[in-house]
This record gives structure tokens, sequence and C-alpha cells, in this order.
């Protein structure tokens, strides 16, 4: 089962020229390495979570995508933001960043990890006041070229208050944001805590990356005399999924596009819950699934198209026995249309010969991967009477061998007429002797054991040889067959 990995994602970005039509959709999906770069103190904490500094002194961490994105397309990017427990004494604060240069940017102190960065367009979430250019509240501000003195030029929007409601964003708590850009307009807005905070409209392509359109998103984060752990999660654009998977028929995927509000998902079958951000998904065949999701900010639709491929078929049969000791064997034959075929005891190929009492397991796959299997209990049985035959007898009246029956465990337990064991062990016994011509001569269905006089139709049957089948099955309901030639000898 593939998982949808914490921070894959497909995320379409709006096209300048045709607005309301997704027209550019980028599939970036893999690991996280391959997807993101970490520099400095970042590390991955947990699904879609990536902490940025850890709470010491003058350290710096950032996440950047590996792959830049085009600001001639519009994009609408959702996160959520940790800033830390210590206000009076916390710092510094995280960027969400946009630069041409490298994925691996970040440096510590006053910056907030993009100090000096030239070209950048910068939003920065400011929780440390440094004096003089920044207000007292953690505020937000729009920037550029990695300069964070707001009594510059370099400041393009702001400095204002970053939550609507409260100077002091250091709080324990996830603080959701967004950052949307709209290309035909050429305006960046801000929003914290589900409200606008900032829009800034400017043609940043020209003013601040020289004509360049195409640049690396990344946040960073940065501590310096004083620290806080700062994190970020649960970052990605929207309307942003597309997501087409593979399952086999009988298994399930899990989706996971968790980091906003709530889901509602159709249709309602195969899913273990229509309202879960990471429901499992087990469509019986190829079905798209919608999902309407909301956060505070916005509404909208992704799609998940599930494929399914059939799971090979396989049959070993019911369970088997055999009488091992006597050096019986059993065969089972796959048909040769599987990829792949593995046997739990080690057996090569299709055939499987069965020697002694064991549980086996095979494991075959189609073209598609997909594994089915089936299990056989082999046991090992023999008869519980030890029933044998005699290949010669002479009824001719001795009081020797007069009689044709099977023998016991010796061939003088039968002859002295011991045979009630036998009879009370025997469930059914259907006995039959033919003439070397195939005439039947003698059959006898019965719970007894058969007792053949040599007589035919109250005549003497002649000397000579004769073929006797024996069906019967013992006290356990396991039935068996033995067959054997016989002499007649008068
Ligand atoms: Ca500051
Ligand atoms: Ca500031
Ligand atoms: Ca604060």
């Amino acid at each position: 089962m593939f998982l949808i990995d914490s921070v894959s994602m497909i995320f379409s970005l709006q096209n300048r020229s045709t607005i309301g039509v997704v027209v550019f959709i980028m599939m970036l999906i893999g690991t996280v390495n391959a997807q993101y770069s970490l520099v400095g103190k970042a590390v991955q904490t947990g699904t879609k979570t990536y902490q940025l500094t850890p709470d010491s002194l003058w350290k710096e961490g950032s996440v950047w995508n590996n792959n830049k994105i085009d600001l001639n397309n519009s994009f609408d990017l959702y996160f959520d933001l940790y800033f830390g427990i210590h206000d009076a004494t916390g710092a510094d604060g995280m960027t969400f960043t946009l630069q041409p240069l490298s994925t691996n940017i970040g440096n510590a102190g006053l910056g907030l990890g993009v100090g000096g960065v030239t070209p950048s367009l910068i939003v920065e979430y400011d929780t440390y006041q440094n004096t003089p250019y920044d207000i007292v509240a953690d505020h937000i501000a729009i920037e550029k070229n990695g300069n964070v003195d707001h009594n510059t030029l370099n400041t393009l929007a702001g400095p204002i208050q970053a939550s609507a409601s409260s100077v002091n964003i250091e709080d324990g708590q996830f603080h959701t944001s967004r950052v949307k850009w709209n290309a035909t307009t050429k305006t960046l807005d801000v929003y914290f805590d589900c409200v606008l905070r900032l829009s800034y409209t400017n043609d940043v392509i020209a003013n601040v990356f020289a004509g360049n359109p195409n640049v690396y998103y990344g946040f960073t984060a940065s501590t310096g005399g004083s620290k806080n752990e700062q994190i970020i999660r649960d970052f990605h654009f929207v309307p942003y999924k597309k997501i087409f998977d593979t399952i086999c028929a009988g298994d399930s995927i899990q989706i996971d596009i968790s980091g906003d509000l709530t889901y509602n998902w159709s249709p309602d079958s195969n899913i273990t819950s229509t309202t879960s951000s990471k429901p499992f998904l087990f469509p019986t065949l190829p079905t798209q699934y919608l999902v309407d999701v909301t956060n505070c900010y916005a509404s909208w639709q992704d799609t998940i198209v599930v494929a399914v491929n059939a799971k090979p078929l396989v049959d070993l049969g019911p369970d088997v026995s055999a009488c091992f000791a006597e050096g019986k064997t059993l065969t089972d034959t796959l048909p040769n249309i599987y990829s792949s075929v593995q046997w739990s005891n080690g057996s090569k190929g299709l055939t499987i010969v069965y020697t002694k009492a064991e549980q086996v397991i095979v494991t075959v796959s189609n073209a598609f991967s997909c594994q089915s299997k089936d299990t056989i209990v082999v046991t090992a049985y023999c008869d519980s009477m030890s029933l044998c035959f005699p290949n010669v007898f002479t009824p001719n009246g001795d009081g020797i061998n007069d009689d044709f029956r099977p023998c016991g465990n010796t061939e003088e337990e039968i002859n002295s007429g011991n045979i009630s064991f036998y009879n009370t062990h025997l469930t059914f016994m259907h006995f039959v002797i033919y003439d070397r011509w195939g005439i039947k001569v003698f059959e006898e269905k019965k719970t007894e054991i058969p007792i053949w006089d040599g007589l035919v139709s109250n005549n003497l049957a002649s000397s000579g040889t004769y073929y006797w089948v024996a069906n019967y099955s013992d006290l356990t309901n396991k039935a068996f067959e033995k067959s054997g030639y016989l002499t007649l000898l008068r």
C-alpha cells in the first residue's frame, strides 16, 4: 500500500491570463528529501511538520522546495506557524521567502534566516523587537533583499501587528497564515489567524527579481541572543490536489490531505470516513472521489482518482492428507499464469510435492504486482486399521485360508477370526472383485470387513487371477482406496 507522503502534494496554480481555470499543474510526488531541502537546524518532527529552530540561542533553520515556481502564475499558500512559548525573551521569528538563488540559504540572528539574501521577497513574522526599527508588537511585514530594517525602503508593506487580536503570538499555539499571490493584479495578500493583515501590489518580477519570474519558495527562522522553538506545518497550495493512485482489489489506501478545517467526501462508499482529512479508501472498481475542503480562508474541491487492479486467483484446493509413512506423496500444480510464485516452504516453480505434514502458503503475483495467497494444510494420516490384503487364497475346504478377506496388522489376526476391531472402525466398505475378463464376481457394500468364500452364484470360482478394489472409510471419515491382484488356488 502506498501512502501519500506527508508532504507529497500536487498543486495547481492559476495562470494569470486565465483566472479561475487551472492550467498549470505541477506533480510533485516524492520523498521529503527529494522535494524539500532542509537547511541548518531544520528537522522534520512529524507529519507535515518541520521544526525550523530548537529552543536555543543563535540557531537558523530553513525548508526550501527544490522546484522553482513561476510568479507569472498565481498561487495561494496555507500554513501553520508556531512561535514558541517565550514572549518577553523570545526571538526572532520566521519568514516565507521567495528567492531565485539557492535551496541552501539560511543564517541566524535578526534577519530571520534570510538576512542579506538578494534578491528576495520576504513575508516576515517577527517576534523580537529590534530597535530602532521594529514595532513593539509581534508583527508582519513584507520586505525585499534580505533587509528587515523597517526604516529603509526595503520594507514594502507593514510592519503591522501580526494578530488582529493580540500583541503576542509566542503563545505556544499554532497560528494559521495564508500568502496569496495574484499574478494578474500583482497583489500579494498576507493573512494571519484568518484575517487579512497586509496587501501589497507591485510588479515584483520586474522590480524585485529583475525580470526573472522563477523563484524558490521556502520558510526560514532564526534565533539569536533570545530564542524560541519555531515550527512550520501543513503548508500547501490551494486549489491543490488532484491525486492519482492505484490499489489492488481488496486493498486500501490512505489519502492524507490534512491541514485544513473540514472535509466532505463523496461518494460515501468504500471509505472509512466521509469527514476525515486522511481516510482510507478501498474501492473495488476504479473510482473518482471528490472532497470538499474548507479552511478559515476558502473552500474548494480536491479530486482523488483511485484505479483498481485485479488480484490473481489462486487455489491449492481443499486440505489433504496422506500416509507419508508408507512413502505416499501428494502434488499440487498451479497454472502458468503468474508473474511470480512463492511457496512458504521454499519450493520452487509451479508444482509442489508434499512429502510430510505441513501448512503451506503460496503467494502469487500478477503483472500488476497484485498478490494473492492460498493456504493448504497437509496432514499425515494412515489407515487406522492398517488394512492389508493377501494376494492368494485357497478355497478348497481344508479350513486353511479358505476365505479372501483383508488382513490386519498381522495376517494371523484376521485369519484367527478376530475381525471385530476392524468392523468397529469401519464406517463404510465397498469391495468389488473382478475376474480376468473384467466381469464382476463379487461385490459388497456394508460397514464390515468383506469376506469372499470363492463362490460365484453358488458355483466354485475357477482358479486364476482376480482383481479387487476396496473403497472404505474409517471412524475419522478419512476415505481410502486400495486395489490389487489376487490368485485363487484350489
Ligand atoms: Ca525583529
Ligand atoms: Ca520586524
Ligand atoms: Ca511576543
